[in-house]
């Protein structure tokens, strides 16, 4: 459907520059984004980030273990054959500092960072209708306008706000895994509290652990971890991977987590228990994702498929804790698996084996309180020396609701969005003309390989940019009727799932006060892309296409 209007602009002030696209955040999406629009497309583009340099969530989580749970071969850009083939990863499993060095290393090889102003917090985004501009403002005034927007600031880089009484008053030292400071910090003789067991709190429980003097772990609701199957990259793995490098991205897009997984059976009940527990073992000894993205179809469909591999877990957790009663309380019980994202882990279980280690189930206990000295429970003082905070983020919209996003007739996306997100295939929402979000809310980002997720959405925007650029037309947004298509279908997908009843960061519910929603499309990466390529085959179905009829003062490229 190409649906073109016309309208006549009129100019803005001159003073901040213009740009044909500007982009926020240089991670993954921000660095790649500047390419393709730079160097690729020829068009003119700034990207701003508040922090001091590129990485986003890598320039960030510094906390110890850091590491992404993604083998680094696939976790990792596609979008240069050279740069895959030059690359050389050290270990299966790259640690936060290896991360941090690639994208450095993306950043100058691609010449990026002169096309990038970092320490800049962006305070507001706001489409003004006369100039048919962005117009991007930090606290000290406009900075710049731009037609097109694309937003990388990641679905995972807005602290959850801790909210436990008296925290202000504690005199040791507060850290957060998700801001952790640049020159390290040494735990060596302390007395460290965490708080929260999600994928950061067990990693950095596990290192902190090794050094402290004391650890005490405040776990509310036990995680189902599993052994991430860390070891150095060895050279063969390398050389046959950098052989087939274009077939194994096929094959991971072609697959519903975006890893080249090909194991996957339809039923964890179509067969023997024996057997069953044969392909748990198999896949628990792999590492990786291969437990719930290469074993059964119908684990997040189906709970008494999902209690085969919940019960499995447990008998691990069993296995590896020696205290049966700490095991016990490390042991989810009251949510499916995957429900809430599982992370993987080096030891996390044995860690409670350590003289130096005390877990306090604050599920049964709550926090009441913070002193100068220590985190207070319903049944006990434990005088701490630091606090680590680990409790998570505001996932997926707050990262954009933070950006001040104003839209059509002054229309605030935190008041369109009060309810939970609207959007069209997770990259657009009604009413912000121009405006694409890289693996937003409704697409399937957070349940695909980020970087080959963040390359489909980068493509998507970028090409789109090109398509009208092309037909001579200025403008995109999408449909209402299409938006409301849209979200209907996700959430009708996951009706289907075991997701929407976990309380969990993928529904909003980690955050008090935030609407419970459907954040995520559990179709698939494969069926998204279909949908996406079949929108952008038929000439951008479900979005209006417009052009400004006069130029005057609007023409950047
Ligand atoms: O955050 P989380 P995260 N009182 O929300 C607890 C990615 N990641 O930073 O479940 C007490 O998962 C909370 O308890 P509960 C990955 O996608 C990837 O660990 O709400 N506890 C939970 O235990 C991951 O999913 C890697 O009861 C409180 C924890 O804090 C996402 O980031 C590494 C609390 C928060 O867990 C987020 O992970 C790290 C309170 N008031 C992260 N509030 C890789 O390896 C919260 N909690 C790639």
């Amino acid at each position: 459907m190409l649906n073109v209007k016309t309208s006549t602009p009129t100019t803005g002030s001159a003073e901040a520059e213009t740009f044909n696209t500007i982009v926020i955040g240089a991670g993954f999406s921000g660095l790649y984004a500047l390419h393709r629009l730079r160097d690729q497309m020829g068009v003119s583009a700034r990207v701003f980030d508040i922090a001091g340099d590129v990485g986003g969530t890598w320039y960030w989580n510094r906390y110890p273990g850091a590491r992404c749970d993604i083998e680094s071969i696939h976790y990792s850009y596609s979008f240069s054959e050279s740069l895959q083939q030059e690359w050389r990863w050290t270990e299966r499993f790259a640690a936060q500092p290896e991360i941090l060095r690639y994208l450095n290393h993306v950043a100058d090889r691609f010449d990026l960072r002169k096309d990038i102003q970092f320490n800049t917090r962006i305070t507001s985004l706001v489409w003004d209708e006369k100039t048919r501009l962005w117009q991007v403002s930090t606290k000290d005034g406009l900075i710049a306008r731009a037609k097109f927007l694309i937003a990388g600031t990641g679905n995972l880089s807005v602290a959850k706000k801790p909210e436990f009484k008296g925290l202000e008053n504690f005199k040791g030292e507060i850290y957060s895994t998700g801001s952790w400071p640049h020159e390290g910090v040494d735990f060596t003789g302390k007395r460290v509290g965490v708080i929260g067991v999600g994928a950061s709190g067990i990693q950095v429980i596990t290192e902190i652990a090794k050094e402290a003097a004391h650890l005490t772990v405040f776990q509310r609701t036990p995680n189902y971890a599993a052994p991430i199957g860390n070891a150095p990259m060895d050279a063969e793995t390398e050389r046959q991977v950098k052989a087939h490098y274009a077939e194994i991205r096929t094959k991971s897009r072609n697959s519903f987590g975006g890893l080249p997984y090909d194991q996957m059976q339809p039923s964890a009940l179509a067969i023997s228990a024996e057997e069953r527990r044969r392909v748990y073992d198999e896949r628990y000894a792999q590492g990786g994702f291969r437990l719930i993205f290469d074993s059964f179809a119908d684990l997040l469909l189906n709970k008494e498929a999902n209690d085969t591999v919940a019960e499995y877990i447990r008998g691990k957790i069993r296995e590896r804790v020696t205290d049966p009663q700490i095991a016990d309380i490390l042991s989810p019980k009251d949510y499916p698996y995957g429900t809430k994202r599982p992370p993987l882990e080096t030891n996390y279980y044995e860690t409670y084996n350590r003289d130096n280690v005390t877990l306090v189930d604050i599920k049964v206990s709550p926090i009441e309180r913070i002193t100068e000295q220590s985190i207070c429970t319903t049944s006990g003082e434990y005088k701490l020396d630091a606090i680590v905070l680990a409790i998570g983020f505001d996932a997926m919209t707050g990262p954009l609701m933070q950006l001040g996003i104003v839209g059509r007739n002054g229309e605030k996306l935190a008041d369109r969005w009060a309810n939970g997100p609207l959007t069209y295939l997770g990259i657009t929402t009604h009413g912000f003309p121009n405006l694409f979000f890289i693996t937003g809310p409704q697409s399937p980002g957070v349940f695909y390989n980020m970087p080959l997720a963040i390359e489909d959405h980068v493509d998507f925007a970028t090409d789109a940019i090109q398509y009208l650029r092309d037909h001579d037309l200025d403008l995109i947004e999408p449909t209402l009727e299409a938006e409301t298509q849209w979200v209907a279908h996700v959430y009708e997908l996951a009706q289907h799932t075991l997701l929407p009843g976990t309380d969990s960061w993928y529904t909003g519910a980690n955050i008090p006060g935030k609407p419970r929603s459907c954040m995520v499309y559990l179709g698939g990466a494969p069926a998204y892309r279909k949908v996406c390529a079949e929108v952008v085959d038929n000439g951008y179905t479900g979005f209006t296409l417009d052009r400004t009829v006069a130029t005057e003062g609007i023409g950047a490229d």
